[in-house]
């Protein structure tokens, strides 16, 4: 019952109408160590049936540079999905919807806007390190013998990001913010609760409770974003944008000429300025916390690797100032800490999935309109071709003999080519100034006599680290030489 790889000798999983190879893949693993165990079984360029869809996997970062890269325009389309409808409604987002001029426009505007924030002006760092300034208090006055690290995280980066998305600035406690988190937390755990979800071609039907839960929790955001908009539209003025929203706002009346015969042109709607700043929010709280959180995970196991970064910074910032962007180029350490939790646990471990939008190939095969293709970005970094003992946490893999920091080919966290992720250059500064931050004036340590973390991981809307718990210890060097600093 093997249906032949669409034009080519594809090697292809067994599958059953309507099915697929669906009861070839049931068992405990999920997808992304699925997929690299059959690379090892039917090689690193495959191909499934997901329920009815012609799947192409690419385990190889030779292959994910055909699809991202040199043939990015023929797989930049995506397939939709309920949830991701529903989340979206229907494609009005960047993540989600499919490769249209419109949409093309669309993403052109968000990327300008984070530039404009990011590379342009201060405005982001200072952002950034106001929310800091709270984790480090909050980490600080934590339980003495442990807590669990991880809604102090979320709350400082759901900071950043309002203030980035509508200019809110919370404190501890506000009832707004909490709101955000709330829903947030809602829709994480339906879409991803719910076991198979469908966000993910892998997923099955959802459970109707999940439905509505993920439906109320949608009507919680679009109902504080819907409000946030309205009072951008009442106070916007001809200065420079004071944040995302204004920043969409101004440029929506951008148009693309229509494709359709009607003559009528296609333009940015409130729903996309809605769904916009709903996904920045939903990208950027999930992606940049749980990095932070297995980076931390990481250096409770590795406790020499968090000596090292300290010593890095005593030596080149030191304990009376705060750590700004412009001291990255001297603490390559840390950029590679940062790299090196980011491939051995890719909080994105098969990308968003991609579909072919034209005829075209991957490694001389030939691919048809319509096949879904999955880089597995997992099997990608953790390929013993190109990593020395890739489960080994290692971050001097990602320094030259010279000492220079290098980028291995086969390391890709953000993706490349036309469906990068837009919020690199914003993840990247922030995963900098949090963790140079707490490291300056922080040590993590285990609690006593506590298991280390559970470095497994759990796949949801991204993969995640099982709770743990930390110690939070001063450290005597900060702010001791009586600099300027609180
Ligand atoms: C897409 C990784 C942070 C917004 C992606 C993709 C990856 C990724 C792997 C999918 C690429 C593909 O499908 O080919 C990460 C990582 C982050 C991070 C590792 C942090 C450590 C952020 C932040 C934002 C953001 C902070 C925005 C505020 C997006 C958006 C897309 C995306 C909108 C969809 C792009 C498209 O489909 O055209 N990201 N991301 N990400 N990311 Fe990120
Ligand atoms: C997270 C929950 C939010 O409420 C909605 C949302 C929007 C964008 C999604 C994000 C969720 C999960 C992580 C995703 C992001 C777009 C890019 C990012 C998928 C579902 C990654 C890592 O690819």
């Amino acid at each position: 019952g093997t249906e032949p790889a669409a034009g080519g000798s594809l090697p292809c999983m067994p599958a059953l109408p309507l099915l697929g190879s669906l009861p070839w893949l049931l068992g405990e693993l999920p997808p992304h160590l699925l997929f690299t165990q059959l690379a090892r079984r039917y090689g690193s360029l495959f191909a499934l049936h997901l329920g009815p869809h012609y799947t192409v996997v690419v385990n190889s970062h030779q292959h994910a540079r055909e699809v991202l890269l040199q043939r990015g325009k023929d797989f930049a389309g995506r397939p939709s999905t309920v949830s991701s409808d529903l989340l979206t409604r229907g494609g009005k987002d960047i993540a989600f919807s499919d490769y249209t001029p419109l949409w093309r426009l669309h993403r052109r505007l968000v990327h300008n806007s984070f530039t404009l924030f990011g590379e342009g002006s201060s405005r982001l760092q200072d952002i950034v390190l106001s929310a800091v300034e709270g984790l480090c208090a909050e980490l600080l006055s934590g339980e003495p013998s442990g807590f669990d690290p991880s809604p102090a995280v979320t709350r400082a980066v759901t900071n950043v990001v309002c203030t980035l998305v509508f200019s809110a600035t919370y404190c501890h406690g506000d009832a707004e913010l909490q709101e955000v988190m709330r829903y947030n937390d809602g829709i994480v755990e339906t879409i991803a609760g719910g076991g198979l979800v469908d966000i993910y071609p892998w997923m099955k039907v959802f459970p109707n409770k999940s439905l509505s839960k993920l439906k109320d929790c949608i009507t919680i955001r679009d109902r504080l974003l819907s409000r946030k908009l309205d009072e951008h539209k009442a106070s916007l003025s001809d200065g420079d944008p004071r944040d995302l929203l204004d920043a969409l706002l101004k440029g929506k009346t951008d148009r693309v000429p229509s494709q359709t015969s009607s003559g009528s042109e296609e333009t940015i709607t409130d729903d996309h300025v809605l769904m916009t700043a709903a996904e920045a929010f939903g990208a950027g709280v999930e992606t940049t916390s749980t990095t932070l959180l297995w980076i931390l995970a990481y250096l409770l196991h590795h406790p020499e690797v968090q000596e090292r970064v300290q010593k890095e910074l005593d030596e080149h910032v030191g304990g009376d100032r705060a750590v700004c962007v412009s001291d990255r180029a001297r603490l390559p350490y840390l950029d590679c800490v940062i790299n090196e939790g980011m491939r051995i646990r890719p909080v994105s471990p098969v990308l968003i999935p991609h579909t072919a939008r034209t005829d075209s190939s991957i490694g001389g095969h030939a691919v048809r309109r319509g096949t879904r293709v999955l880089v597995n970005m997992w099997s990608i970094h953790h390929d013993p071709q190109h990593w020395d003992k890739p489960d080994l946490f290692n971050p001097d893999r990602f320094l030259d003999d010279r000492g220079q920091r290098a980028t291995p080919p086969s390391f890709l966290p953000f993706g490349a080519g036309p469906r990068v992720c837009v919020g690199e250059s914003l993840a990247r500064l922030e995963l900098f100034l949090f963790l140079s931050s707490l490291l300056q004036r922080m040590s993590f340590r285990q609690p006593r006599g506590a298991a280390p973390p559970d470095l497994q991981g759990r796949l949801g809307v991204v993969l995640q680290p099982l709770p743990y718990q930390v110690v939070v210890l001063p450290r005597a060097s900060w702010g001791a030489g009586g600099g300027d600093s609180p």
